[in-house]
């Protein structure tokens, strides 16, 4: 056998292939945490406040207590007993389990069941009667930061307002004489609005401690398994060995997976007090009101600008609405995640943020939905930025953009606020894409739709991602590094086993490391099983969120199957009885240098590995491989949106959409494009239809699908994606992450075409979402809608 191998025919990097995991999936077949079910399951419901901010004065429990079937009660009071009553956040914060004191936003939770089945649990929380005084809420940051507000946070020692944190970074100074000397600044002030991850499956827990052996074991919609096996051994004191967390498959995450929610503590507690496994799963309501919300965030940003059109500096204030408890899942060092990307893809020789977060009487989050922490709004408030300081200037957005963003030979490139951008083609990606959008011509047939009264409009933006946390001196959650790992096991037969410490939540790890894998050591992919999600058998690593399994995991794919290569070859020289400095690799084979049809397979070298060892080699063919990334990644994107205005209605079309994304090298390319376009549709969604808002009295709107709204087919548009390539000069493989790309860069693309369309009435902004009587009612007045 002298021919090579084709990679693309056993499923290697840059093959289509069929998703793996589908095979369950569109069979019904999937095994998510409702679907498991242990032997003397108990069930249990949490109770929740109705009130926004009230005082708890009384919680009556005799009546759920006597209901048949009711096998537990539990109050704060009692969690308090057991030092539970609160808990740790990753933002170094602390949240309550169960209130005590106060209820801080509507659906906190108060007391929770446990009883024979959920429909027992859920009668006998209603007959829990709890007596509130009802204080004061605070539903926005403004009014949080007033004085005289009254104080969210009066359990906190030393607390006496309602500021959650201060944070800056940049140069304050430089930036001050960088706008001394601009001809002209340009001012645009935001909100972007609070969101909702909404995964399909809400979130879970079955929780099993087992009284005999002390080992707990939980199910749990995790998207960071290990990271809640870490904590749990700290926050409950339980030795780690004897915590096993299983996150079976997970109906979508999008971030909302990562936090750790009452509920889960509960459900532990629970299990701990009746000796039997406890399963709790929230219902859609629950999901929305008082799991983590993501953004929440109020912009006043400027731009110092030459008249030639360079930007010489950037200057961003934000407020994040914090809701009742600093629970972002994000890095330790950064307050405000990587908010402090924006403007990474620009050459802006200086710039400087200043943030502070309130908290409000709303449920705590700010999760990077579908986000790498807060990228979502530096890239939304940099492309507004940039589009209306080009307005400003009198220039054409797309020109704008091709002078100020970094061109090819500026790489490595030090962004103002420290990161290092390492790679891009930006230049050639928004020419692609005015190319393909044909932007000349369509500026033109604009300026003709217009004089007909018909409200044509063309919105760009462009925009990198830092994606891939991290790398191990900058990033860490809770003091754990950010690296990931894999293992992987080849059996006698040639078929293998790999795991990893990132946990699939819809992606597609099933199909895409087994690719890698086929990529590195010419295995068939059909011949690698993937498994995630189980703390007792996976590798430890930092789960997946902020696109990072990719860049971080994924390249731990590629070390360990360079490692058992590296084996391998040993083998093949003992098998060809020639030294290993005269073996070759090709794909999936070792021949002898110079004599290519002597050789052997790598199915050969793994049965070697378990039959016919060199002496003094030891058996087997398996290794593991923990991977601390150099630098982030870093893709580019940039999305292109032509929308049509009703001047009667303000209802909005998009009639094109062009995408061109550059994540360097793809694995798999279908997988690829299923990520951006399920990205651009939760774009579509924030410009359009997305958000959740609160009453005067803190109650909470957006809690079920009625109100807060996920487009459908019908709604949503249709993509055309375009790609270029630029490897990631650091990955082992050359793949930079592609989960939210378009969610962060998307937004940007479809309101500024809007603004587009309505720039002859003077109208600088109308937040997000873009609803059609905010948009009419702009178009009336001429004014801004914020
Ligand atoms: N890839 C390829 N190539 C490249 C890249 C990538 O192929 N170059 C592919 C992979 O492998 C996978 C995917 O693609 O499969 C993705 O990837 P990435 O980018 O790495 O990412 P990841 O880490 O894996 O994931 C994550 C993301 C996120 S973050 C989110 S939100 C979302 C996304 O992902 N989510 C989700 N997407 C998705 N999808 C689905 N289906 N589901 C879900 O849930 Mo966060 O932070 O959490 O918020």
């Amino acid at each position: 056998m002298t021919d090579t191998l084709d990679e693309v025919r056993i499923g290697g990097l840059g093959a289509s292939r069929r998703r793996a995991e589908d095979a369950r999936f569109i069979r019904g077949r999937g095994t998510y945490v409702d679907d498991v079910v242990l032997p003397g399951m108990l069930h249990m419901e949490i109770l929740r406040s109705p009130l926004a901010h009230a005082r708890i004065t009384s919680i009556d429990t005799s009546a759920a207590w006597a209901i048949p079937g009711v096998r537990l009660v539990l109050t704060g009071e009692m969690a308090a007993q057991r030092n539970l009553a609160w808990m740790p956040t990753l933002s170094y914060d602390t949240q309550a389990v169960l209130a005590t004191d106060k209820v801080r936003f509507q659906g906190q939770e108060v007391a929770c069941v446990v009883a024979d089945d959920p429909y027992i649990a859920r009668d006998a929380v209603e007959a829990i009667v709890v007596e509130y005084e009802a204080l004061p809420p605070v539903v926005n940051p403004k009014q949080a930061m007033e004085p005289g507000a009254p104080v969210i946070r009066d359990d906190k020692e030393g607390q006496t307002d309602n500021l959650t944190y201060r944070w800056d970074v940049g140069d304050a100074a430089a930036t001050e004489r960088a706008f001394a000397e601009a001809d002209t600044v340009s001012t645009l002030s935001l909100h972007y609005p609070r969101s909702h991850p909404s995964p399909l499956e809400p979130c879970g827990s079955i929780a099993d401690f087992d009284v005999a052996t002390g080992k707990l074991t939980i199910y749990m919609t995790s998207q960071a398994p290990h990271i809640i096996r870490s904590a749990v051994a700290l926050v409950a004191e339980l030795p780690e060995h004897m915590i096993r967390v299983i996150s079976p498959d997970l109906g979508g995450g999008f971030g909302n997976k990562v936090p750790v929610y009452p509920g889960y503590v509960c459900s532990i507690l629970c299990s701990i007090l009746t000796g039997k496994p406890v399963k709790w799963v929230e219902d859609r309501s629950s999901n929305l009101s008082s799991t983590g919300f993501g953004r929440d965030m109020y912009l006043d940003g400027e731009l110092a600008l030459r008249s030639d059109g360079r930007i010489l500096g950037v200057r961003m204030h934000v407020t994040t609405d914090q809701g009742a408890f600093f629970a972002d899942a994000q890095p330790s060092k950064f307050k405000v995640g990587l908010l402090h990307s924006a403007f990474a893809c620009y050459d802006v020789p200086v710039g400087h943020i200043s943030a502070h977060g309130a908290y409000t009487n709303k449920a705590p989050g700010g999760v990077a939905y579908r986000c790498s922490f807060r990228v979502t709004e530096a890239m939304y408030f940099q492309e507004r930025m940039v589009q209306a300081a080009a307005d400003d200037l009198g220039m054409d957005q797309a020109e704008f953009r091709r002078i100020n963003l970094l061109h090819d030979d500026a790489f490595p490139a030090r962004t103002p606020f420290g990161f290092l951008v390492d790679s891009g083609q930006y230049g050639k990606c928004l020419q692609l894409g005015l190319d393909a959008i044909g932007y000349q011509d369509f500026v033109a047939e604009q300026a003709a739709a217009r004089a007909r009264g018909r409200l044509l409009g063309i919105g760009i933006s462009t925009m990198t991602e830092p994606l891939g946390a991290g790398n191990s001196r900058e990033y860490d959650i809770l003091g754990i590094k950010m690296f990931d790992s894999a293992e992987l096991r080849v059996h006698p037969t040639g078929k293998a086993m790999l795991r990893t410490g990132a946990r699939s939540q819809g992606q597609g790890h099933e199909t895409t490391w087994a690719q890698i894998v086929a990529h590195e050591l010419g295995l068939p992919a059909d011949d690698v099983v993937v498994e995630e999600g189980d703390t007792d058998t996976a590798p430890y690593g930092m789960g997946t969120y902020a696109s990072r399994s990719t860049p971080v995991a994924g390249a731990a794919v590629s070390m360990v199957s360079r490692k058992i290569r590296a084996k391998a070859r040993k083998l093949a020289a003992h098998l060809l009885e020639v030294s290993e400095e005269d073996v070759e690799w090709e794909l999936g084979r070792f021949h002898v240098r110079g004599a290519p049809e002597r050789g052997v397979t790598i199915q050969e070298c793994a049965a070697a590995a378990y039959t016919n060892m060199p002496d003094g080699m030891e058996p087997g063919l398996e290794g593991n491989a923990y991977y601390d990334p150099p630098n982030l990644t870093w893709p580019f994107a940039c999305y292109i949106a032509i929308v049509e205005v009703d001047p009667e209605t303000g209802v909005w079309d998009v009639l094109r959409f062009v995408a061109v994304d550059d994540c360097g090298v793809r694995i798999n390319p279908m997988i690829v494009e299923g990520q951006i376009m399920g990205g651009l549709t939760e774009a579509y969604a924030m410009a359009s239809m997305q958000f959740q808002t609160y009453d005067a009295e803190g109650n909470i709107v957006g809690s079920n699908f009625m109100d807060y709204l996920l487009p459908t087919a019908w709604e949503t548009p249709g993509f055309e994606l375009h790609e270029v390539v630029t490897p990631c000069p650091h990955h082992p493989i050359g793949a930079k992450g592609i989960g939210e790309c378009a969610t962060v860069g998307g937004p940007a693309a479809f309101v500024n075409a809007v603004h587009d369309a309505i720039r002859h009435t003077g109208v600088r902004n109308v937040d997000m979402p873009l609803l059609p009587d905010r948009v009419w009612e702009a178009l009336r007045t001429g004014h801004d809608y914020s």
